[in-house]
């Protein structure tokens, strides 16, 4: 990427992560959910934050298609546009985290570098990679855009999965195997995940 901003000093302010964490009584984190088209990544985070808004917790969705009627609207799917998508999230999740919110981030992310960038631009334990875990046979099965069919069919060209790469998590945080789990037991495993290291309670990680 061309760095074109120069010039330019931050500006700290007086109010500290530390002030909203007290004031939020939890600490902020990103979810980050990675898997191929029809893994059930939207479908586990959209439960993933009723559960945690229902206990008192502030959480929220970023999605890929949401995005990408948005903020990244100017983006196809090159492995170029697809590293701009997910650094451009990246930075948003990066930002809602320092406010305080559990950012629960579904994208396809197919490549390990572009996650990587995003683990490495927030801070330690700041960073939670969820593996959502399907075989492109059983993302073909389910379909539920009728996507792979055109990908099949040649109507959609660099398709994820069928000819376009999917690299997978080497060790990522959770892994929620959607064939053998429903949706609910997906995102009780993250919620769970997300109480045992202490984000959720008092003993907040420091
Ligand atoms: S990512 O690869 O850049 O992370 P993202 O998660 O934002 O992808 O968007 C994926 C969504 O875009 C899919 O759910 C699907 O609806 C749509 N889509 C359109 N074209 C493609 C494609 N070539 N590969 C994958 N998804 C695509």
């Amino acid at each position: 990427m061309e760095i074109r901003s120069a010039n330019l000093t931050w500006h700290a302010g007086t109010v500290t992560r530390d002030d909203r964490r007290r004031l939020l009584g939890q600490k902020g984190v990103t979810l980050w959910l990675t898997g191929l088209s029809a893994a059930g990544k939207s479908t586990i985070a959209c439960i993933v934050e009723r559960i945690l808004i229902e206990r008192g917790r502030l959480a929220y969705r970023l999605d890929g298609d949401n995005v990408r009627h948005g903020l990244n609207k100017n983006l196809g799917f090159s492995a170029e546009d697809r590293a701009e998508n997910i650094r451009r999230i990246g930075e948003v999740a990066k930002l809602f985290t320092d406010a305080g919110l559990i950012v629960i981030a579904s994208f396809i992310s197919p490549y390990r570098a572009d996650r990587q960038a995003v683990r490495d631009n927030l801070g330690s334990g700041e960073f939670v990679e969820v593996y959502v875990k399907v075989s492109v046979e059983a993302a073909e099965k389910r379909d539920p855009k009728g996507l792979y069919k055109k990908a099949r069919s040649g109507q959609i060209k660099g398709f994820t999965g069928i000819d376009d790469p999917y690299e997978v998590p080497v060790k990522p945080e959770i892994v929620v195997d959607t064939e053998n789990s429903s949706p609910e037991e997906s995102a009780r495993q993250i919620v769970r995940y997300l109480e045992g290291a202490g984000y959720l309670g008092d003993a907040m990680p420091a």
